[in-house]
Formats: C-alpha cells, sequence, structure tokens
C-alpha cells in the first residue's frame, strides 16, 4: 500500500522561491485574462423626444466599459441578437500577431449574422490610457460604442499624477431616425449623408437642443477603479 505522499524538500524548496518572486516582482504575475460577454441586443432609447429602437451592447447605451490592465489578454465574446450583421472594432487597440481580432468587417473578418457569435482575443502591448470600442460595419457605431480603459501595471503608473477620479467622456451623435437609413440613402443617392440631429456626451444631448431632457434617462459610466484587479 502507497504511503501517503508529501511534497519533497526540493519542490518546497521550488514553491518557496516561487512565493520569493511573487512578493518582490508582482509586475511578473500581474498580467491576467479578462473575459467580457457582449450581447448585442434591441434597446428603446429616447432623445430629443423622439424614441427609437437602437442597437446596443448588453443594452447599456453608451455601451459597458472594457476595463483592463496593460499587459492583460481580453477576450470579448460577442453574440449577435440583432437582424444586422456586426463586428466590434478595439479602435487604437495594436493587434500584435491577433489581427483576426482588429473587427473591420470584410477585411479582418466576415461579420457575425444573426444568432451567430464571434470571439475576439487579443493582448494589450506597451498601451495605457482610455480607448473606444465600436461597431464596424456601416453605421452601426453610431449607437455601438463605449470606453476601453486600460490602466497600469500593478505598481506602475500613469505618465502623469494619479487623477483623484476618472470618468470617461465619450462623444457621439444622435439620430432622430434609423442611421442605417441615412447611409443607404446617401449611397444610392451618391450625395452626402443627412447630419445627425444633436452631438452628445455619454449618450446625452446637452440643454442647448430642443426636447433634450424630456424622457431622457442619463447613462451612467462613472468609474471605480480603485476595485479592479
Ligand atoms: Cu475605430
Amino acid at each position: 500500500m502507497d504511503s501517503p505522499h508529501f511534497p519533497s524538500f526540493a519542490s518546497l524548496r521550488v514553491l518557496l522561491f516561487g512565493f520569493w518572486v511573487i512578493a518582490l516582482f508582482p509586475e511578473f504575475v500581474v498580467s491576467i485574462t479578462r473575459h467580457y460577454t457582449f450581447n448585442v441586443e434591441y434597446l428603446n432609447v429616447t432623445r430629443l423626444c423622439h424614441t427609437r429602437n437602437i442597437l446596443s451592447v448588453n443594452g447599456k447605451f453608451p455601451g459597458p466599459r472594457l476595463v483592463a490592465r496593460e499587459g492583460d489578454r481580453v477576450v470579448v465574446k460577442v453574440v449577435n441578437h440583432v437582424s444586422n450583421n456586426v463586428t466590434i472594432h478595439w479602435h487604437g487597440i495594436r493587434q500584435i500577431t491577433s489581427g483576426w481580432a482588429d473587427g473591420p468587417a470584410y477585411v479582418t473578418q466576415c461579420p457575425i449574422q444573426t444568432n451567430q457569435s464571434y470571439t475576439y482575443n487579443f493582448t494589450i502591448v506597451e498601451q495605457r490610457g482610455t480607448l473606444l470600442w465600436h461597431a464596424h460595419i456601416s453605421w452601426l457605431r453610431a449607437t455601438i460604442y463605449g470606453p476601453i480603459i486600460i490602466l497600469p501595471k500593478h505598481n506602475e503608473s500613469y505618465p502623469f499624477q494619479k487623477p483623484y477620479k476618472e470618468i470617461p467622456i465619450l462623444f457621439g451623435e444622435w439620430f432622430n431616425v434609423d442611421p442605417e437609413a441615412v447611409i443607404s440613402q446617401a449611397l444610392q443617392t451618391g450625395g452626402g449623408p443627412n447630419v445627425s440631429d444633436a452631438y452628445t456626451i455619454n449618450g446625452l444631448p446637452g440643454p442647448l437642443y430642443n426636447c433634450s431632457s424630456k424622457g431622457t434617462k442619463p447613462s451612467l459610466l462613472t468609474l471605480d477603479l480603485e476595485n479592479i484587479i
């Protein structure tokens, strides 16, 4: 019969050496894989007294924030629940050896069809700060977009004083009509596309437009970055 198995002295030494390295050099172990699921789905949104059934990610407008640290691997499963073909582009992310995760439809991938999914998988290399993700087919980016926040590695800092608070600011445009109709009309006529009805900050048109507040529910993008691993 076998005697109970205890780790050998040599393997204990290796283990202790590992703990010592982790304690002294935490930057060796901080790169992790962050998993997200982006469900592309319909959402009723009212702006400028016009209610539209827009395309959103996870029922949010603007979409959810993607937070990672420099060096992390990011895995995003995008599931298409709408009738349009969809792709998502990670704007500004240098796709080093991960070109298939870049997102432009018909350039690096076929679009994700209705009820299909695609998993984007990329590593953030030597980049930190705030970027943007958005749809990258036709004009779906009019409503499908959100922030990418890349924090420095643990025990590293931004090349400026640490901000006491961080709030992403996303600029966008609101169309009272379906943006897909705007671009398809422009392509048919050969003329320039009709302009949007409002510029937005974090999806909100601000007080200078007619009917800018009635029915407008604010979108909260406040960040609590202290608790990010
Ligand atoms: Cu882009």
